[in-house]
């Protein structure tokens, strides 16, 4: 796999992106007047700037008056912020997100040589040391009592999405090909299976059907070393794939930090501190085994992500405030 930088959790690869465009284009019937507005700008300007041949050139300062409400409509943050209702909406481009990125603060990474692996957490400590510092950690008896590890599979999944429920908000196919979750399940039982010469696959969702998450809930708790005063988002995140397969590395504009369990199979994280810590600070590396969970903020740390397990990968995960 060569990873290549992206920006967000909801821009991971060429595919997700396609797979969002597709998706955001469903949801254009219900455009709201700020989007309409948009297009109309760009469609403008492209006709200013591309309008049949013979006619007489616009003025100079017509278009650069176009081209002013164009760019201002297209990137400006506060017009962005303004739509926070619905995360497809409202998604920056990449572009402008990496051009208004804040410049990280390089304590967050400055004298973190590993990533521990700790046990019995008191959630204080937790709090103090690791939920908000940006400090990566892993959490390796969080899971004891949950049952996900034997009820989550494929056809566990598959089954609880049966129906053609378009219960995803956010579906990344990664290298896939699939167009959404419905089409991911609907692969070959052989290929499903990793059976020799299937082609591997890796995907993750996030979930927004409030059934099927209270089904997922009856299979894990919330992680018992999150401060009190944590909330746990209702919107869990599955990523499965098959061995050598996993998410390439990217940094999320997400609101909170995430934890995810590994519930099945071995994955490495490998994480890059942000570019401009780069001489300050070290690239980290951990494998996440069965039963452990990895805390880590997303928004800061650059991450990639590789199956090592020769079985399949499930893991379940949330962000937390
Ligand atoms: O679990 C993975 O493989 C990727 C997770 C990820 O990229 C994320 O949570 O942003």
């Amino acid at each position: 796999m060569t990873p290549e930088p992206e920006s967000a959790r909801t821009n991971k690869s060429a595919e997700q992106l396609r797979s969002e465009v597709r998706r955001c284009l469903g949801r254009a019937k219900g455009l709201p007047l700020l989007w309409r507005l948009r297009a109309l700008a760009l469609f403008g300007l492209a006709y200013l700037k591309l309008g049949p041949p013979g006619r007489r050139k616009p003025p100079k300062s017509l278009l650069a008056g176009v081209l002013l409400v164009t760019a201002a409509l297209a990137v400006s943050p506060a017009v962005w912020n303004r739509l926070r209702f619905d995360r497809c909406l409202i998604e920056q481009p990449s572009m402008a997100r990496q051009l208004f990125r804040p410049a990280e603060d390089c304590s967050v990474c400055e004298g973190v040589r590993r990533i521990e692996k700790l046990s019995s957490v008191d959630p204080w400590l937790f709090e103090e040391r690791y939920a908000y510092s940006g400090r990566p950690v892993v959490v390796s008896d969080a899971t004891a009592n949950w049952t996900a590890a034997g009820a989550f599979s494929f056809d566990f999944l598959r089954e609880l999405y049966r129906g053609g429920r378009a219960a995803e908000c956010q579906f990344f196919p990664y290298r896939t090909g699939f167009r959404s979750l419905e089409d991911f399940f609907n692969m070959s039982a052989s290929r499903a299976l990793l059976r020799t010469g299937s082609e591997p696959w890796y995907v993750g969702w996030s979930n927004c059907d409030e059934a099927i998450g209270d089904v997922l809930r009856r299979h894990y708790d919330r992680p018992y070393f999150l401060p009190a005063t944590a909330e746990t988002e209702k919107t869990d995140w599955i990523f499965m794939g098959s061995p050598g397969y996993g998410a390439p590395m990217h940094v999320d504009d997400v609101e909170y930090p995430s934890w995810q369990a590994q519930i099945r199979g071995r994955k490495k994280w490998i994480l890059e501190p942000p570019r401009e810590c780069h001489y300050s600070c070290d690239r980290l590396e951990v494998v996440v085994e069965p039963g452990e969970i990895i805390v880590l903020d997303t928004n800061k740390w650059y991450h990639q992500t590789l199956i090592v397990s020769e079985d399949v990968s499930i893991t379940i995960g949330a962000e937390y405030d």
